[in-house]
């Protein structure tokens, strides 16, 4: 398995309940590097262009308006096939379905509130970090 970058996003629940550390040393744990990270605020207009893909979904007005409710953490994330780790180590989409031991088990709220998001494969991967980085600010 190759050397991967995946993006991933603390999401407002978790900065609110400032859980940063928590949520970071799950990855670390899991032998991900965080090769570049920044605190933003998105909004409700950016958080639209970067969720687009779900704009169909009964969610989405909810899903956006919630990641522009509060400051996100934005991160690259690398290691061995970092893409379906970073997913194994968030656990599903809604909590109630997560392993435990996973981030979601552990601390999302909800489906709607559910801590983190990682990309979900190579190509999402790479338009969502650039979405975010430019290559100066990623230090593997
Ligand atoms: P994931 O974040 O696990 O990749 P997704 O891409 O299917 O999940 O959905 C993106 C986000 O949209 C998800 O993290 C939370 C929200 N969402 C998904 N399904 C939802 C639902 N049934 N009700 C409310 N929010 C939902
Ligand atoms: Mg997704």
């Amino acid at each position: 398995m190759a050397t991967e970058r995946t993006l991933s996003i603390i999401k407002p629940d978790a900065t609110r309940r400032n859980l940063t550390g928590k949520i970071n040393a799950k990855f670390e744990d899991a032998g991900l590097r965080i090769v570049a990270q920044k605190r933003i605020q998105l909004t409700k207009a950016q958080a639209g262009e970067f969720y687009k893909v779900h704009a169909e979904r009964p969610f989405y007005d909810e899903l956006c308006e919630f990641m522009a409710s509060e400051p996100v953490v934005v991160q690259v994330l690398e290691g061995e096939g970092a893409i379906a780790k970073n997913r194994e180590v968030m656990g599903a989409t809604n909590p109630a379905d997560a392993d435990s031991g996973t981030i979601r088990a552990e601390f999302a709220e909800s489906v709607g509130e559910n801590s983190v998001h990682g990309s979900d494969a190579p190509e999402t991967a790479k338009d969502e970090i650039s979405f975010f980085f430019a290559d100066l600010e990623i230090v593997g």
